[in-house]
Order: C-alpha cells, then sequence, then structure tokens
C-alpha cells in the first residue's frame, strides 16, 4: 500500500468515548483507494467519518455549522489544495477551532513548515501507520477537550462578572455599560431611550415576615416577571437589594411611562408563589427618557429614573411616575406625573 496508513499491530490509543468527545471526522482524500482504507480504519477506531473528494466541498462542510472538529486534509486535491483549505479554515475565526492534520504524498521539510504556516496542527506523510494515525488523532480530540474546557471555564468567568447570581440579571456594572453604549447608539441614530428604575415595595418586610430565602425567591420572581414584561432587546439589570434598571431603547416618554406603569401590574396584581406560600408584593417605578431633542447624558438619565422612583416613592408607592427631561424637571422638586390609573390597569403600548 501506498497511499493510505498500513495496519499495524501497535496497541493504538483509546477509541473516542465520552459524550463530549468529537468523534466526527471530515476526510478530503481524491484518492478512492487511500480514502477507503481511512475510512474503514476510522469507523473501525469508533469515528463517525465524513469523506469528500475534493477541496471544494471540504471547505463548504467545514464552513457548516456544525462542522466536524477533526478533519485529515489530503494536500493534493481538485478543486481546493488542502493546504487553502487550511488556510480558510484559520481566516474564518467564526467557528469553533477545527484540528487538521495536512496528509501528503511528501516528506520534504519545506512542504511540512508550509503546511505548519497555514496553520495545520499536524502533517502525515503517506504511506503512514495505522496506529499513528490512531494516535494522532487522539492527540487532536485531547487538544480540542482542553479547548473547549477553556473556553467554557472563560465563558462561565465572563458570565459571573457581569450577571447578578440569585437572578441572572445583568449586574449593576454591566447594565452601566449597557447603558453608556446604549445612549451613545440612540444618541447617533437620533433615537429616544428610556431607562426605568424599578423597586420592590416595603421588601424589608418580606424578609422580616418570611425570612430572607423567601425574600430571594421574590426577587427572582420578580426578575421574571420584569424580564417578560419587556422586549428581547430591553436590557433588565439588578442594581443591588431590591432595585432594578431596565434599558429600553427606541421608547420615548409616554410609551416608557406606558411600559412602567404595565410593569407596576405585572408584578403587582397577582401574589408571587413562593415556598411559605402566597406573598403579595408590589413595586415603584422612575422613567426617565432622554429624547433627540433633549438628549441626556447616561448619568442625567439615572439621576431623572433615580427622582422620579423617589416621586412614585413619595406619591405613594405601586405606581409609575416619569421625568422626560433633567434639565426642565430638577432633581427631587417635580410636579406630580399622573397618577396611576383607577386599580392600575395600565395601557399597552405596542413595544
Ligand atoms: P421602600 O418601599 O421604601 O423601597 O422600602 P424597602 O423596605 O423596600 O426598602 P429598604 O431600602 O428599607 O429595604 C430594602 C431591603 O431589601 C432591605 C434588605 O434586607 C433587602 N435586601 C437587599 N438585598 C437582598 C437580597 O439579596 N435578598 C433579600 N432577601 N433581601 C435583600
Ligand atoms: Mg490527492
Ligand atoms: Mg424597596
Ligand atoms: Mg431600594
Amino acid at each position: 500500500m501506498t497511499d493510505g496508513p498500513q495496519a499495524t499491530s501497535n496497541p493504538a490509543d483509546s477509541p473516542p468515548s465520552g459524550n463530549d468527545s468529537p468523534t466526527r471526522v471530515l476526510i478530503a482524500e481524491d484518492d478512492p483507494v487511500a480514502r477507503r482504507v481511512v475510512e474503514t480504519f476510522l469507523t473501525k477506531w469508533g469515528y463517525n467519518v465524513l469523506a469528500v473528494t475534493d477541496g471544494a466541498e471540504a471547505w463548504r462542510i467545514l464552513q457548516s455549522h456544525d462542522a466536524p472538529r477533526l478533519a485529515l486534509l489530503d494536500w493534493k486535491l481538485p478543486g481546493l489544495e488542502g493546504i487553502e483549505v487550511c488556510r480558510r479554515v484559520r481566516l474564518d475565526s467564526t467557528h469553533p477551532y477545527i484540528y487538521i492534520v495536512l496528509l501528503t504524498a511528501s516528506g520534504q521539510k519545506q512542504d511540512l513548515l508550509a503546511a505548519l504556516h497555514a496553520g495545520a496542527d499536524d502533517y502525515l506523510v503517506k504511506p503512514f501507520d495505522a496506529a499513528e494515525l490512531r494516535a494522532r488523532l487522539y492527540v487532536g480530540r485531547r487538544i480540542l477537550a482542553a479547548q473547549d474546557e477553556l473556553i467554557a471555564a472563560r465563558e462561565a468567568l465572563r458570565f459571573q462578572a457581569t450577571h447578578d447570581p440569585l437572578t441572572g440579571l445583568w449586574n449593576h456594572g454591566e447594565l452601566l455599560r449597557i447603558l453608556d453604549r446604549e445612549l451613545a447608539r440612540a444618541n447617533r441614530a437620533h433615537q429616544p431611550l428610556s431607562l426605568l428604575m424599578v423597586d420592590l415595595d416595603h421588601f424589608k418586610q418580606v424578609n422580616d415576615i418570611y425570612g430572607h430565602l423567601v425574600g430571594d425567591e421574590v426577587l427572582v420572581e420578580g426578575s421574571r416577571r420584569l424580564l417578560s414584561s419587556v422586549r428581547a432587546y430591553d436590557v433588565v439589570g439588578r442594581c443591588g437589594g431590591e432595585e432594578f434598571l431596565i434599558v429600553v431603547p427606541a421608547i420615548d416618554g409616554p410609551a416608557a411611562t406606558s411600559l412602567g406603569l404595565r410593569i407596576v401590574t405585572h408584578l403587582g396584581n397577582h401574589p408571587f408563589e413562593t415556598s411559605s406560600g402566597p406573598v403579595w408584593v408590589t413595586v415603584s417605578v422612575g422613567v426617565a427618557s432622554s429624547s433627540p431633542a433633549e438628549p441626556l447624558s447616561s448619568v442625567g438619565l439615572i439621576r431623572a429614573a433615580d427622582t422620579a422612583l423617589y416621586r412614585a416613592k413619595q406619591n405613594g408607592r405601586n405606581r409609575a411616575e416619569t421625568v422626560i427631561s433633567e434639565e426642565n424637571v430638577p432633581e427631587r422638586d417635580l410636579e406630580a406625573a399622573e397618577p396611576l390609573p383607577p386599580g392600575g390597569s395600565a395601557p399597552t403600548p405596542e413595544s
């Protein structure tokens, strides 16, 4: 055999196992005999093989959403050379890492260097030993597994750094970053942006009466209700304690006031089911908006929402109050906004 792996009696590495092992392998090999031999071995070793004869087809598959993570590419291929497929895969950073072994008939050092420069992880000269191929694929799987673990750990850290552990909402710091970003975007696009500050009323009493754990359950359910009150691209964060901020892009003052009223109703008009039974909770909402005519800074917007929230508390809680612009409504010195309609029912904007 000249163009494929040679069977040996060498003990090979363990077969692919475990739920997460990337057991799918793409083989791109135009020589039918070599392709069949490699395919037979890989299948015997437990891999799920996808075999193609053409480099362009290999590239098409490797770009797909569920591409195999291991690829054995022959250097000389019709359509697109294996080394070119390799280069293209490395330039495309949108996919999970693909471990590539280039196969070639040449054992020349400059070819090896060219393969590594093109982004190949490994290089096998044909004819190659079956046990060696098996071992090299095993190395590939090990590297992919280690890489996936690193990525998962990085994602977990990133999540912890940006989210509130109790509710899973964005945390205060991240919400402020998002607010800055969205406000800059709104200003560039000459669009309004609103900010809602939501505070549970007399929450200390919930803790005092039912205990802190039930208080936590109420915070979690309150977060769920907030999320279900807003659109997918609105941003809900917990700012600490029983206070939440909602960034609402492209929504002006009146629409944001409607949303505030809807939140008051959605949280206050049916009890929270907890391990200690139903608990009634109401919220106060401060609404502030930045408009293209009177844009606010994020600090100004937060201050305005805080002022509006303060006013909602002063005016009896279980209500939403609105500050349209910081300039014409000095902090904590505001005329009372429209009270909540009787029964707290809120108009429902199309948002
Ligand atoms: P107001 O209507 O004026 O907002 O009254 P309040 O009782 O809600 O406000 P206050 O600021 O007096 O009390 C907030 C309470 O929220 C006190 C604190 O123990 C409780 N709290 C803050 N963080 C948590 C938490 O993570 N879990 C629980 N269970 N309680 C919390
Ligand atoms: Mg070939
Ligand atoms: Mg409160
Ligand atoms: Mg509070």
